[in-house]
């Protein structure tokens, strides 16, 4: 297994939010270069980047006008291309966030597909004489009526962001003209959004209720027939360039959707949203996660790893605001088989922010979800309370760099507000701390990069007692179990008598003899020699 990916650890940057270089308060390509010694120091191999395209940004780039500049927001493409090569310099790999399912309703191919019915480009885009019930992911109809044409046109997610009609070959042959020109600039592959919506039902079948769920079930926008050919033809073409990598992001958390999408000839990996996105923390189901994708998945497909992102809440704050937990479940994260990803700040335990003004609110699902709520006769207390529910501001704050002004991420007015207690937890302070998270996770990190067996290595899942769950990586350097106590309770373990301790969130050495005791919360990483 050759491969760079399956050994790497990601890190995935918000673009607006990790390290202002030029005092605008919004994060740029200087910023993060002048912050690459530290995710060097840290320990990551691979960094996500969310996009960084020419954009409006009514979705902060999810929304893209341009495919092939680089937003003045965040610099220059010389800028751009420096921080490549920094990168590389570093051996650190980049993988840009590209959106191929839609463009921003300011980008030329838009503006043209509007400007008539028979413009040679109306057929780029989905367009109807009526609508049909769709519903878009940020709430409201998924169509928008364009008087000067009298049709609608769909889009799954805002209105700014329209869905191109991949159906249409000159809609293939243009978005593969922009993967090969970034390839072409040297990023390593791409994180590939809403990869899974590409193809819309063809007869525009209306989705039925869920009753439960008291929301549209999304049958037929996405995870349709054809879908995966339209992905063979996205992988054939990455592909013929050495070594380039590609993750999608497969909206779902169906095992049995998700695990269509990834191994040969298809996507290298997807995210595994059946693990990552748990709500509240519950470790018989974090666990079962854990089994279920392994059974599932055949053996050269590789799961991600991953519990935060830019869309969702951050992990230690949803799991209970618990740092010992929060280390637990990096060790989790970062031992058992996959590929991880860790969300910027996440290495520092940085907790999500909830906003008490709708006024300080940025995040466009958050803000359409106020509006909904208004609308629909709530009082703006709860309007506000039901933006909070939605909105993913809470992870976007910017990275914590110490405890001088604007936590040290821009000497300007930051785009987004700094939460109260950020300064409390920032970089600068766990760097000189041997017990910080950070600290931690360098030495997770540290000890990947020093036993292959936990990086590659064969898995035996062992199980998961009441709280105690327990993992065995195997390969020709030896064995590594990995044992953490997610309770709070001290709990006997018999081990081998040559066992030695290579990392534990709690101690720096072993009691002698087999029987061990494992304390309350305690994560373990030990190795046995010989015997394989
Ligand atoms: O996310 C797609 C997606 O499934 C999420 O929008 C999800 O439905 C929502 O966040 C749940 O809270 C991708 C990007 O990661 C996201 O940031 C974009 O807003 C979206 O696509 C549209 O491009
Ligand atoms: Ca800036």
């Amino acid at each position: 297994m050759g491969k760079w990916w399956n050994q790497s650890v990601f890190y995935e940057i918000y673009m607006p939010s990790f390290k202002d270089g030029n005092g605008d308060g919004i994060g740029d390509f200087a910023g993060v270069t002048s912050k690459l010694d530290y995710l060097k120091k840290l320990g990551i191999d691979g960094i996500w980047l969310t996009p960084f395209y020419p954009s409006p940004k009514v979705d902060n780039g999810y929304d893209i006008a341009d495919y092939y500049h680089i937003d003045s927001d965040y610099g220059t493409m010389k800028d751009f291309e420096l921080f490549i090569d920094e990168a590389h310099q570093r051996g650190i790999r980049v993988i840009a966030d590209l959106v191929l399912n839609h463009t921003s309703s300011e980008h030329p191919w838009f503006l043209e597909s509007k400007s008539a019915k028979d413009h040679p480009k109306r057929d780029w885009y989905i367009w109807r004489d009526e609508p049909n019930n769709w519903e878009s992911f940020f709430g409201g109809s998924a169509w928008e009526y364009d008087a000067a044409t009298n049709q609608y046109y769909y889009h799954a997610f805002a209105k700014e962001q329209v869905d191109l009609n991949w159906a249409n070959p000159e809609v293939k042959a243009a978005m593969f003209d922009v993967m090969k020109f970034w390839l072409e600039k040297g990023v390593d592959g791409f994180r590939l959004d809403v990869i899974n919506f590409l193809k819309v039902n063809d007869v525009f079948q209306n989705n039925p209720y869920d009753v439960d769920k008291k929301e549209q079930n999304h049958l037929y926008d996405k995870d349709q027939e054809g879908i995966l050919t339209i992905i063979e033809e996205i992988a054939a073409f990455v592909h013929q360039y050495p070594d380039k990598f590609l993750v999608g992001e497969v909206g779902s958390e169906e095992l049995e959707i998700l695990k269509r999408y990834s191994g040969p000839g298809l996507l290298d990996i997807v995210f595994n949203f059946n693990i990552g996105s748990i709500g509240e923390f519950d470790i018989d189901r974090l666990f079962r996660g854990l089994v279920e994708t392994e059974q599932a998945y055949s053996r050269d497909q590789i799961p991600t790893l991953f519990f935060s992102s830019h869309d969702m809440s951050r992990f230690i704050s949803r799991f209970g605001d618990d740092e010992e937990r929060a280390k637990l479940v990096a060790a989790f994260m970062l031992t058992a088989k996959g590929v991880p990803f860790i969300y910027y700040g996440d290495e520092i335990g940085m907790r999500d922010w909830v906003t008490d003004k709708i006024e300080k609110m940025k995040d466009v699902q958050g803000l359409m979800g106020y509006k909904l709520a208004l609308h629909s006769g709530q009082s703006h207390e709860q309007a506000l309370a039901a933006a909070n529910e939605k909105s993913r501001d809470k992870s976007r704050t910017p990275m914590q760099w110490n405890s001088d002004m604007n936590v040290g991420f821009s000497e300007g007015n930051p785009w987004i507000t700094i939460p109260e207690g950020a300064y409390d937890v920032n970089v600068a302070d766990q760097q000189s701390d041997p017990d910080s998270m950070l600290s931690f996770y360098k030495s997770l990190l540290k000890l990947r990069k020093e036993h292959s067996a936990l990086r590659l290595g064969e898995y035996q899942i062992l199980g998961n007692e009441a709280g105690l769950v327990y993992f065995v990586r195997t390969d020709d350097s030896g064995k590594i179990r990995i044992v953490l106590n997610f309770t709070d309770k001290p709990r006997r373990l018999e081990v081998r008598s040559d066992v030695k301790l290579l990392l534990s969130t709690k101690r720096t050495s072993l009691e002698s003899g087999r029987m061990l005791t494992i304390l309350a919360n305690e994560a373990m990483i030990l190795k046995e020699d010989t015997g394989i």
